[in-house]
């Protein structure tokens, strides 16, 4: 008989099923990549808390990312992905837009989070973060140590991934928005029988009233080798009035002459950082070997 259950961590080959039994430590037959934190799945007990994984259901959506060689999922199931940002470490700029890009290659709705608000240099990068509200990503200025009050609200009730650098403050965030949320992660290692890799790896934690909040580890880089310029375009919304205005149809925005979007980059209709974040993805894209 097989039981059912959400997958709340992912380690490796092994994952954690929130069963209404409790906390189940599965392995899964295929790749390991096969399984995502988010993951609806039936299992087959095997032992006391342990199982195998039979059934993924079919996902709504999946963000990861991807280089040549592999393939790293986040999180299954999604409504929403909040790329956090903070003054300090300081923002990546390339990061958070390939983040942008993932998001919306996913189908799933993003807004920036913009932590440590209490820190006197967060004002300046407020300001900047004003571009991406205005191209229609939400804008949250909040700080995990001090005030967490305005994601409140656009974290009821629904199923949101926290991505970002390392030393952005996801996980501090998800101790201030989530109740016991330590002890809550020690049920995960108690689960898995050891304290293993418990800090570095993807955790859902259910929200007090509803919906759930996922934590992931930090990144420095993003790879987006599942993406082709098709998806580009539809990533940067705000190049579009600007399209079939260049001087070549087929222009790539990257040095052609006479390029709207480079005109609207340097006049500062479109934000430079946004062009040069896109640039940068063309040439990866170009760059690949053409398939057959
Ligand atoms: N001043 C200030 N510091 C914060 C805030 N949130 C987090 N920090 C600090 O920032 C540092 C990094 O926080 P973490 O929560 O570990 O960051 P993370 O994004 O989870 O990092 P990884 O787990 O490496 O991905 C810690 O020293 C936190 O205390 C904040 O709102 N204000
Ligand atoms: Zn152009």
């Amino acid at each position: 008989m097989l039981n059912s259950g959400r997958v709340v961590a992912t380690f490796g080959k092994h994952c954690l099923v929130q069963a209404d039994s409790g906390l189940i430590d599965c392995v899964s037959r295929g790749r390991k990549t096969d399984i995502a934190c988010g993951d609806a799945v039936e299992f087959k007990p095997t032992g006391p808390g342990q199982g195998v994984i039979e059934h993924v259901a079919p996902r709504r959506n999946l963000l990861y990312r991807s280089d040549p060689f592999k393939t790293k999922y986040f999180a299954a199931n999604l409504d929403q992905v909040l790329v956090v940002t903070a003054a300090e470490p300081g923002l990546n700029e390339n990061l958070l837009n390939r983040c942008l890009v993932a998001a919306q290659a996913a189908g799933i709705p993003a807004a920036i989070v913009l932590n440590k608000a209490d820190l006197a240099q967060t004002a300046a990068l407020h300001d900047h973060l004003k571009s991406y509200e205005a191209i229609g990503y939400p804008l949250l200025l909040v700080s995990a140590k001090t005030d967490v009050a305005p994601l409140l609200p656009r974290l009821a009730g629904k199923t949101s991934v926290l991505i970002g650098p390392s030393g952005v403050g996801k996980s501090t965030l998800v101790n201030a928005l989530v109740p016991e949320a330590d002890v809550r992660t020690a049920e995960i290692s108690r689960a898995l029988n050891t304290g293993r890799h418990t800090t570095t790896h993807t955790r859902l934690y259910a929200l007090p009233g509803g919906g759930a909040l996922i934590d992931s580890p930090g990144m420095q880089e993003f790879g987006l080798h599942h993406l082709g310029l098709d998806d580009l375009q539809a990533a940067f919304p705000e190049f579009k009035p600007f399209i079939g205005h260049c001087r070549f149809y087929n222009c790539r925005h990257l040095k052609e002459p006479d390029c709207a979007i480079a005109a609207a980059a340097a006049s500062g209709g479109i934000l430079a950082e946004r062009l040069r974040a896109y640039q940068i993805l063309v040439e990866e894209i170009s760059a690949r070997p053409a398939t057959k």
